[in-house]
């Protein structure tokens, strides 16, 4: 391999992996931000709340474990990326609890995480690596190279053996299973689980419901009614300031833009599947498919070219970044001017405060709209949970059995709790009988202080190694105040709500989204030659063509032929090798 394949081989996909990992809840923050009581930087402990009721302690129901793991003190060492967030993993609040229960002491070496992709290339190729690598999420291409290589150990028979924890969770959460095996069949890495809800379901549109009431208009349900809702905002002054200043329809469609901004993430779900990615890459009952090389592709342009050429959807849709799309929806001399909006949450078109009203109180969700053929899906993107090659074991580890059990352990409810939220009790604490959780039943855990979200601390590792938080654990966070929620209050609560009456319903039944892909060295150049061609020129052409600058009627089949020209059968052929040695291997 040429350094310069290399460099494409590698990517940066590992820091972007890193990256998105923290921006994942988009937030929300680790548990829910916006209720969070207290702050442990503010000195400020929020009081223990006297227990009249039982406590109820979601550990009972596990499976059970034998603590110590390991009789006599034995020492395992990780190669750790280094969290700007965890001051020092050795003399760490939680590391020390971790050795007390476990028996397992840890010698730690970190690297700085913007050298994580070169220190790994570097240590790997010079044999100079520990037992076992933590946080370094590297590509499952990466992972396949040094696993085929015997450098990463397959764990598949000691997650037979020890994984207690990890075949439960892999039963909850099927996703982390598929997205950690190779196309050989195995698993060379395990992942840490962070289900977020409302976040697989995020190609959300949003719309101003003190519009709606004011004109008199029920929430749209097809594409034809929210055009005629879209006419009736942009003609009826529902801000009531007397000036046509309305833009029914805006958003931020540009590369790195707001989360989900881009129209085409929620509108072509009213036509074709949209995975809510801009690989735009799907799979039908085990066929890969590119959405954008399809007719109802075609069709969904039409719409929103519809919509422009009627004055309803803001042309600054593809050229506002993030701050400018949240200028627009902060109003203007307190007025809201924005009508509607694709977004995945309130936080990316307007300023949000946790714990105060604004105005996002005027904001609600949209379903998905029923297409002219009856298409209604919602984007429903399950791989989203697993976070691919946090725990490796390598073939320098003398005791991969108690490397694979210290693993599963870090998956119970209780240490990924203290490993993400701090100290039980101090920090966080298990939830009272009668408690009530995001998803309004039972709640499991309570959050006292904000640690999880201070940028610097020594008390927990902030959502480092193999913590497992199903989307059962996170929407068992006691809601402070059940009986008053509102976005500002209880923001988890109201996504939760919206995703779960709104979009689940249009959810396809099997993933429809591609799971992580193994490419092999040769395959994962031949895409990375092709990928960046195809996005540019699909994103520029339905930028032009709902914008009225091409016509994607005539346009039609020059467009397919210059996807073929670029590599279009050959892009989707390789993905779809992978995902067919993934489906018969998985
Ligand atoms: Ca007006």
């Amino acid at each position: 391999m040429s350094q310069h394949k290399a460099d494409r081989f590698w990517s940066h996909d590992m820091i972007r992996a890193r990256l998105n990992r923290r921006g994942l809840v988009k937030g929300a923050a680790a548990g829910g931000a916006g209720i969070a009581l207290g702050s442990r930087l503010g000195g400020y402990r929020a009081m223990a709340q006297t227990p009249t009721a039982a406590v109820v302690d979601p550990s009972t129901d596990e499976p059970p474990v034998e603590l110590p793991l390991v009789e006599e003190k034995t020492t395992l060492r990780i190669l750790q990326v280094q969290n700007p967030s965890v001051e020092n993993y050795e003399t760490n609040t939680f590391t020390q609890w971790l050795e007390e229960q476990t028996n397992v002491h840890i010698e730690w070496q970190t690297v700085p995480l913007d050298e994580a992709e070169a220190a790994l290339t570097l240590r790997l190729a010079s044999g100079d690596y520990p037992d076992i690598l933590m946080d370094f999420n590297p590509t499952p291409s990466v992972i396949q190279l040094y696993g085929s290589q015997g450098i990463f150990i397959p764990l598949n028979d000691l997650i037979e053996q020890h994984g207690t924890m990890t075949r439960l969770h892999w039963e909850t959460t099927p996703s982390a299973r598929v997205a950690s095996t190779a196309p050989d069949g195995n698993i060379y890495s395990l992942p840490s689980i962070n289900d977020c809800y409302h976040c697989t379901m995020s190609a959300k549109l949003w719309i101003n419901q003190e519009w709606l009431d004011t004109l008199g208009l029920e929430m749209p349900q097809t594409t034809e009614e929210y055009a005629e809702v879209l006419r009736a905002f942009k003609d009826g002054d529902p801000n009531g300031n007397g000036e046509a200043d309305e833009i029914p329809l805006t958003g931020s469609g540009i590369v790195g833009g707001a989360w989900h901004g881009s129209p085409d993430h929620y509108f072509m779900n009213s036509f074709i599947y949209h995975p809510g990615n801009d690989l735009r890459l799907i799979q039908d009952n085990g066929k890969v498919i590119a959405i954008y090389a399809q007719e109802a592709w075609r069709e969904g342009i039409k719409y929103l070219a519809g919509l422009h050429a009627e004055g309803l959807l803001s042309p600054e849709i593809f050229t506002n970044d993030r701050d400018q799309l949240r200028a627009l929806g902060n109003g203007r001399d307190g007025v809201a001017i924005v009508g509607s909006v694709p977004a995945g949450w309130f936080g990316e078109f307007m300023t949000f405060t946790a714990g105060e009203s604004g105005p996002w109180d005027a904001y609600t969700a949209v379903p998905p709209l029923e297409g002219p053929d009856g298409t209604r899906y919602s984007m429903h993107d399950t791989f989203q949970a697993p976070i691919v090659g946090t725990f490796i074991i390598t073939d320098k580890c003398q005791n991969p059995e108690l490397a694979m059990k210290w693993a599963d352990f870090l998956g119970r409810v209780e240490p990924t709790t203290r490993s993400i939220h701090g100290v039980k009790d101090e920090d966080w604490r298990w939830a009272y009988e009668g408690e009530i959780g995001i998803d309004g039943e039972q709640a499991w855990w309570h959050s006292i202080t904000d640690v999880a979200n201070i940028p610097s601390q020594n008390i927990h590792w902030s959502q480092d190694g193999p913590s497992v938080r199903t989307a059962k654990y996170r929407l068992s966070q006691v809601v402070p105040d059940p009986d008053n929620i509102t976005a500002g209050a209880n923001l988890e609560v109201v996504l939760y709500n919206l995703t779960k009456e709104r979009y689940a319903p249009y959810a396809p039944e099997q993933p429809m989204n591609l799971p992580p892909m193994y490419f092999t060295v040769e395959q994962a150049n031949e895409v990375a030659t092709i990928l960046p061609q195809l996005e540019t020129y699909v994103n520029e052409t339905f930028a032009q063509a709902v914008t009225g600058q091409l016509d994607i009627e005539s346009e039609w089949d020059n467009y397919l032929a210059n996807l073929e020209a670029i590599g279009l059968s050959t892009f989707v052929d390789l993905h779809q090798q992978v995902l067919d040695e993934t489906n018969a291997n998985s």
